[in-house]
């Protein structure tokens, strides 16, 4: 089974799922961050699906972060995207669920996670979430929301030419 499948997998066997990004974020930290977890809402609509994190500051109008205790951890799948090495995840909490996936575009020097797909040839994380999308479009329901989350992201770390407000802003 590949990688891509067996996440899948995990996603369809966990009911709470969180999803983390790294610190002091970016547009691609949150456009793959949240970008995962409006395609996962849509197409799961019965699980639990959070995004955690700080307070997004400037890039509030990309997306706001979830406030969730310590005991929504309990036997969640934790996903992280965007993010290089486990230090630099925001919310140390994510190693507080029963599994871990690391989704990534940067070289895999510091690997953690029980499971990994690092693809460091691709522009950005949000662009791995969107090929996820593209694999399993009969599993995976893309939504307006989740499309302008990973545009952003796609668009952040492929030009930083990007006039942003222009851009981006809804
Ligand atoms: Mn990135």
């Amino acid at each position: 089974m590949s990688v891509q499948a067996n996440i899948l997998e995990e996603i369809k066997a966990y009911e709470t799922i969180m999803i983390h990004r790294h610190q002091r974020p970016d547009p691609d930290a949150i456009g793959s961050q949240v970008g995962l977890a409006e395609l996962l809402r849509a197409s799961f609509p019965e699980k639990k699906v959070y995004q955690v994190g700080g307070a997004t500051g400037d890039l509030g109008y990309l997306a706001q972060m979830q406030e969730v205790d310590d005991a929504t951890y309990q036997g969640a799948l934790v996903i992280v995207t965007d993010t290089a090495n486990a230090p630099r995840i925001s919310d140390e909490r994510f190693a507080m669920g029963d599994k871990l996936i690391k989704i990534d575009h940067h070289p895999n020097e510091e690997p953690y996670g029980d499971l990994m797909w690092v693809q460091a040839a691709a522009s950005s994380c949000s662009e791995i979430i969107a090929e996820f999308w593209q694999l399993f479009p009969e599993e995976l329901h893309m939504t307006k929301e989740a499309a302008r989350l990973l545009y952003a992201g796609i668009v952040g770390d492929t030009g930083r030419f990007c006039t942003r407000p222009l851009l981006l802003t809804p």
